[in-house]
């Protein structure tokens, strides 16, 4: 693994200059992203040294003025003079831009960050920057300032050690924030960690007192990762496959793990970067997975029906995976570096994968019967679903026109006028039909808690009535049928009880929309709407509340005395038909919330989370749910 650095590695050199002229072309931006990058183009470069053999432990300090130190136990940044450039190799490391971050083939780099751009950068944003080598014998010592050699190396002590110890100040002239923070400097550094095993990772903030400190250290590499990422969740089975190997050059790790819920959680990495598009490993990987579990299902007689298939999908149901490559030329999509491309991932993913795979699922026939059942369990719901996509879809076709029974239609034809009303329960539906203007709002009624939305499946929520209902009036159809210009109302209101029952049936509502009609959201026609909790009387005058702290407000303004008792609504159905409409439907007067998705994607993983099996998400979802909805007074 040692090698002589020779000049000849350096493939393009530039000046500093043009890393403090344009820092955002070099470490993505000049914001708090930025910011943390240079600590992980210093910590990459420890963690080379680690994945060539020579370094146990870096210690990353945030101290108190806000500067970085990063401290290794490897062999020592090389201090002798490098022939081509005539300067010590550590002045070469820290002066000169290796664009691109490539040492070349068969060169030093293996790991590196976002950008690639390593310690010279940094040095060139930095107010100042300290670097101090032990190679076991001497301290040598070089100070810069904003990529200029201030001291030079020197040797300024006695050591028996080796290592690299860079301590640095971010420019406060380049950087817009200067502020560290811990939690992301915790967070990557720990996925850093399971990446690198046997690589223990500290950090100490030194800010705060007493002051904050982790370790990470994982002897079980990626096998600690998925089983921190199935924490919360419940592992079908104790074992955990892992499994690596070499093909081609690339060096390959792969561990995953099935747990009871519905969702795929696999992270790819590529040099220790998240691929976070993932890439032609990940290609590879589900190729492999895919594969190898019909083969053995079908060897060993696991499927009913000789011509059965399990689909990719069905395979990666409840899957959490993590799939680590390391390749010395490793080619990227785009400058974002969140797709890998090079084809030989693909094939060494899928051929250590499969191979290892094979042998796991014949030495352990109970995990491999749990896999294989699981995926036969996720291609029969698979098929429900389509079979009830079919089935609403022909219905709506064939009875088009024919609204449901419970639905109280409004008169008007012109949809942007129309507004419909989804209600819980029987009770509050008669309220709110009476209490409508019939000329412009539709009322359906939905049956109480619809279902459990913590297990249910899509194609269950599909074959509900009250679901189907829904559809029906909408009119628009569903997935590939969506069609927005078949709306019939402009405003879909959803208005449920302020408790966990109707909080269930407004996220099942708005999951069922999102995944079917997404376009409902992302143009914003669907609402909230928000009843009062409470009813104040005083002199005959009414006052409907919406929070608690709206009512403690209200008391001081209008004082306790002469106040009639006060009523607390615990649900919509606790309204007569006047109250309704003057707190809530009311178009003066009511409080509606605009569902507004304006980040699709990350509103995906919002409804992923929820429609998974931990109560824990879906508590933060409705949390960051409520956090998304814009207060819309209409
Ligand atoms: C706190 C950050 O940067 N650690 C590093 C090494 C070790 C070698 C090395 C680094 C030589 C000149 C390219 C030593 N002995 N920690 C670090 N530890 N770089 S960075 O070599 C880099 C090449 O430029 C090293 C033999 N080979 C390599």
């Amino acid at each position: 693994m040692t090698q002589e650095y020779t000049a000849e590695n350096i493939q393009i050199l530039e000046g500093l200059e043009a890393v403090r002229k344009r820092p955002g072309m070099y470490i993505g931006s000049t914001a708090s992203k930025g910011l943390h990058h240079l600590v992980f183009e210093i910590v990459d470069n420890a963690v080379d040294e680690a994945l060539a053999g020579f370094c146990s432990e870096i210690v990353v300090q945030i101290h108190p003025d806000n500067t970085i130190s990063v401290q290794d136990d490897g062999r020592g940044i090389p201090v002798g003079i490098q022939a081509q450039a005539g300067i010590p190799a550590v002045e070469v490391v820290f002066t000169i831009l290796h664009a691109g971050g490539k040492f070349g083939g068969g060169g030093y780099k293996v790991s590196g960050g976002l950008h690639g751009v390593g310690a010279s950068a940094v040095n060139a944003l930095s107010e100042w920057l300290v670097v101090r080598i032990h190679d076991g014998a001497k301290i040598h010592q070089m100070k810069f300032s904003r990529g200029d050699v201030i001291e030079p190396l020197a040797v300024v002590g006695d050591t028996t050690s080796t290592g690299t110890f860079v301590h640095f100040k971010p420019d406060d002239t380049i950087f817009e924030e200067t502020e560290f923070s811990f939690d992301t400097l915790k967070q990557r550094l720990q996925e850093t960690a399971f990446l690198t095993k046997g690589l223990k990772i500290i950090i100490n903030d030194l800010r705060p007192e007493p002051n904050l400190s982790r370790e990470y250290h994982y002897e079980g590499g990626i096998r600690q990762f998925v089983e921190h990422i199935n924490n919360n969740k419940t592992p079908l089975s104790d074992v955990i496959f892992y499994c690596e190997g070499n093909k081609d050059r690339v060096q390959v790790e792969v561990s995953m793990q099935y747990n009871d819920g519905f969702v795929e959680n696999t992270y790819s990495f590529a040099n220790n970067i998240n691929t976070t598009d993932g890439g032609s490993h990940l290609a590879g990987f589900r190729n492999g997975l895919t594969k190898t579990i019909n083969d053995y299902a079908r060897k060993f007689h696991l499927f009913k029906d000789s011509d059965k298939n399990l689909s990719g999908e069905d395979v990666r149901e409840g899957l959490t995976a993590v799939i680590s490559v390391k390749i010395e030329d490793p080619q990227f999509e785009s400058q974002t570096k969140v797709k890998l491309t090079n084809g030989e991932a693909r094939t060494a993913v899928d051929s250590v994968l499969s191979e290892h795979l094979t042998y796991f699922l014949e030495e352990n026939p109970s995990e491999a019967k749990i896999i294989v059942e699981k995926g036969l369990m996720a291609a029969r719901a698979r098929d429900a679903a389509k079979k009830a996509r079919e089935l609403v879809r022909r219905k709506s076709v064939l009875e088009s026109g024919r609204l449901p029974g419970k639905l109280a239609d409004c008169s008007e034809k012109n949809p942007e006028l129309c507004e419909i009303y989804l209600v819980e329960g029987d009770s509050a539906g008669g309220s709110a039909k009476s209490a409508r203007t019939p000329k412009t709002q539709a009322i359906l009624p939905l049956r109480g808690k619809i279902m459990n939305v913590e297990k249910a499946r899509l194609d269950k929520i599909l074959a509900n009535e009250e679901i189907k209902a829904m559809i029906t009036a909408f009119g628009t159809g569903i997935y590939e049928d969506f069609d927005i210009q078949k709306l019939r109302y402009h405003k879909i209101v959803i208005m449920t009880d302020a408790d966990v029952d109707g909080s269930h049936i407004r996220t099942l509502l708005l999951t069922f929309m999102y995944r079917f009609m997404k376009d409902l959201i992302a143009e914003g026609y669907v609402y909230i709407a928000r009843p009062p909790l409470f009813r104040v009387e005083k002199n005959k005058k009414e006052y409907y509340v919406y929070t608690d702290k709206e009512l403690d407000q209200l008391l001081n303004e209008i004082g306790r005395d002469g106040i009639k008792p006060i009523q607390r609504y615990k649900g919509l159905g606790e309204m007569d038909a006047n109250q309704l409409w003057d707190t809530t439907m009311d178009p003066e007067r009511r409080v509606l919330m605009r569902v507004n998705l304006d980040d699709a994607i990350a509103a995906d993983l919002v409804f992923t989370k929820l429609m998974g099996e931990s109560v824990e998400p879906r508590r933060e979802f409705i949390q960051e749910f409520a956090d998304k909805v814009k207060n819309l007074d209409v």
